[in-house]
């Protein structure tokens, strides 16, 4: 509930989307805690994504996935894994609305641009498959009184 994994995939980097990404997050109120850049190799993103690897369009994924880096990133916020979720859109950004980030950017299932966790429980796991512990910062942040009651 309180951290979320968020990457802008391949193609993100490749089109130049990041700053417009981190902006979104940034622009909600929520606090970025930890950030790098990566090329993602095989095994960890077959344990990234262990809930599909056996779907016949996992080759596609893998492929994609580790085309080029991706920028990983930690969030913390209350409610933020649903509140990004709703930010990121759908999975198939033909379906994404506009406002959404899927739906501004993307029109292709296969090119979504950006992946976020869906569960509190998913989010745990996938943060502590890319980042390390010492990797994450906790910093105060000076507008906490201001975003928050
Ligand atoms: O969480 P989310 O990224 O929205 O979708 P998942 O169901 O977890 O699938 C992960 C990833 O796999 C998705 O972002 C694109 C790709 N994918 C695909 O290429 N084709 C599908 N039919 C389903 C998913
Ligand atoms: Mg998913």
């Amino acid at each position: 509930e309180f951290h979320t994994l968020i990457a802008v995939k391949p193609d993100g980097v490749q089109r130049r989307l990041v700053g417009q990404i981190i902006h979104r997050f940034e622009q909600r109120g929520f606090k970025l805690v930890g950030l790098k850049m990566m090329q993602a190799s095989e095994d960890l993103l077959s344990e990234h994504y262990r809930e599909i690897v056996k779907k016949p369009f996992y080759p596609l994924v893998r492929a994609y996935m580790t085309a080029g880096p991706v920028i990983v990133m930690v969030w913390e916020g209350s409610n933020v894994v649903q509140s990004s979720r709703k930010m990121v859109g759908p999975t198939n950004g033909a379906e994404a609305q506009a406002g959404t980030i899927r739906g501004d950017f993307s029109f292709h299932v296969g090119r979504n641009v950006v992946h976020a966790s869906d569960s509190t429980e998913g989010a745990q796991r996938e943060i502590g498959l890319w980042f390390q512990e010492n990797e994450l910062l906790n910093w105060e942040s000076c507008d906490q009184d201001w975003t928050i009651e």
